[in-house]
């Protein structure tokens, strides 16, 4: 017998993929999923700017809602509707006509060098973080949107839509942000989930006018709209299909997905990026917090993600793409069990130093690092793979505590989810790093967050946050980590800390 069937289209900074989330197991149900579609992600250098090849991913997208059709017809499923989620920050910009006027520009890409600074000089950071309550990230779009102020490209858009939202209008034809996401842009007003109308209005004087490029604003769990009856005929979906709104920012969709049993929980959705912190009722919006470089991102049903971007596995994804290219042994696994033979903490980097930010010679930049500080720089493949991963472990265990401090919250748990599920010595030297146990899963936490959304929105799941956490841990596979088993104990993490300060 069929079962409904949800496609969760998921765009990683590595990897996008689709992937069909089935509800089974009536009264206790629980989702089982199901990857349809997997295709490369990454930086397009084109005369020294970095795009994103967006027209690419669209295909990806295509082709993934094409095998999801067909595989829901082998098996009798009812497809039921399709979500969207992608990294943050990055848009495209229509023009009057609704075209897109040229590539995404990627996030990593230096035209934001210096632009924060520049910002801030004419609205000064305070008043910013009061407002939209947003870590400093040269890539926030609205320091993108300043980069390009003078642009003619800028000059000729009507609007500008996130990556999720532009895929999705070429789904539907509707043009709408979503509000997780939306709450990267800076453009946001975090406590009343709008666009922050009096932030707008100075940056309009003082550094450009980005208004009328904003579109009406959606929150998770809103069904969109049918996917347009030309498409859905074409890719043999299901006439009125609709696209469900979710948390459309990629994190936010991960931390639906984290299995928590209580509020007592931080996590670490743990992919290209690590980010690392806690769910909220209410932002944090204090010089301290601020200080602290916190975010206040928006989450599903009205929640807050508190937590910090920690550089995460793209450290270790520009070593092997460096070692590849040199043609050094570049096999994950491999290296992963050479680096648990490493000695733990010889040398540790700061994992949150933008200088890693950019692409480029990562084993080189992680030796001068280190020399920098003072210490002896890696001297093989394994002891930088071991110093990331315990620098790593070094910044979630601060950003954990930190946002604990700044939040008045304590944790009894750490989740993992995403990629970095599958790096076990990783979950291993977090659980002894922030002393305390780690519960791993799922992998495809943003799949899994944007399926639940999408069920619940159309019916098909019902309840609360809590109650969509407990139907996808029940298909999880989680796996928990204590802390104190790797020999590294808390007064050795405590003099790494010690050394990067
Ligand atoms: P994103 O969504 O940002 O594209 P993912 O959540 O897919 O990222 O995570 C990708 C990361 O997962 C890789 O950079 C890699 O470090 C890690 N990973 C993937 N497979 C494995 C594996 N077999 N062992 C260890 N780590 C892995
Ligand atoms: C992770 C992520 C993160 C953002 C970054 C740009 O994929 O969405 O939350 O800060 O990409």
């Amino acid at each position: 017998q069929g079962a409904d069937a949800f496609v969760a289209v998921d765009l990683g900074a590595s990897s996008g993929r689709v992937i069909v989330g089935r509800v089974l197991g009536g009264a206790e149900p629980r989702v089982e999923l199901h990857e349809v579609n997997r295709f490369p992600n990454g930086p397009v250098d084109v005369r020294g700017t970095l795009h994103w090849d967006v027209l690419r991913l669209h295909q990806g997208v295509l082709d993934g809602l094409r095998a999801a059709g067909r595989e829901a017809h082998t098996r009798g499923d009812r497809l039921a509707g399709v979500g969207i989620d992608s990294w943050a920050v990055d848009h495209g910009l229509l023009d009057a006509d609704g075209v897109l006027l040229g590539n995404p520009v990627h996030y990593r890409d230096t035209r934001t060098d210096g632009v924060p600074e520049r910002v801030y000089e004419r609205v000064p950071a305070r008043d910013h973080y009061a407002v939209n309550g947003l870590q400093t990230q040269p890539f926030n779009t609205e320091f993108q949107l300043a980069a390009a102020a003078r642009t003619a490209q800028l000059a000729a858009a009507r609007d500008m839509l996130l990556v999720p939202d532009l895929l999705g209008y070429w789904l539907t034809g509707r043009r709408v942000a979503e509000v997780t996401n939306a709450s990267t842009t800076g453009l946001l007003d975090v406590r009343r989930r709008e666009w922050a109308t009096g932030l707008l209005a100075r940056l309009a004087v003082h550094v450009g006018d980005f208004a009328h490029l904003l579109p009406p604003l959606v929150e998770p769990g809103q069904v969109l709209g049918p996917v347009l009856d030309d498409v859905a005929h074409g890719l043999g979906l299901p006439a009125g299909i609709p696209l469900v709104a979710v948390g459309s920012h990629d994190t936010a969709s991960a931390v639906v997905a984290v299995p928590a049993q209580t509020e007592r929980f931080a996590y670490v959705s743990c992919g290209t990026w690590s980010l690392v912190g806690l769910e909220l009722d209410a932002p944090v919006l204090t010089p301290e917090s601020q200080d602290a470089n916190f975010t206040n991102e928006l989450g599903v049903d009205g929640t807050v993600r508190y937590l910090r971007n920690v550089m995460g596995l793209w450290l270790l994804q520009e070593c092997l793409r460096t070692w590849a290219a040199a043609g050094l042994p570049a096999d994950l696994p491999d290296l992963l069990a050479a680096a648990a033979q490493v000695p733990p903490l010889t040398v540790v980097i700061d994992a949150d130093s933008p200088e890693f930010l950019a692409p480029g010679d990562m084993p080189d930049r992680i030796a001068a690092a280190a020399t920098r500080t003072g210490q002896t720089p890696p001297q093989s493949q394994a002891e930088t793979v071991r110093c990331i991963l315990d620098s790593l472990a070094l910044a979630y265990r601060r950003a954990v505590s930190e946002a604990c401090a700044l939040a008045g919250r304590e944790v009894d748990v750490v989740h993992v989810v995403g990629g970095g599920v599958r790096n076990t010595l990783l979950c291993r030297l977090t659980a002894d790093a922030t002393g305390l146990p780690v519960v791993a899963g799922p992998v495809e936490g943003a799949a899994l967050g944007n399926v639940l959304v999408q069920a619940r929105a159309v019916g098909v799941l019902h309840g609360s946050l809590a109650d969509l956490r407990a139907v996808g841990a029940r298909g999880a596979g989680l796996v928990r980590y204590e802390p104190g088993q790797s020999g590294v104990d808390e007064h050795h993490w405590a003099a790494a800390e010690a050394r990067l300060r």
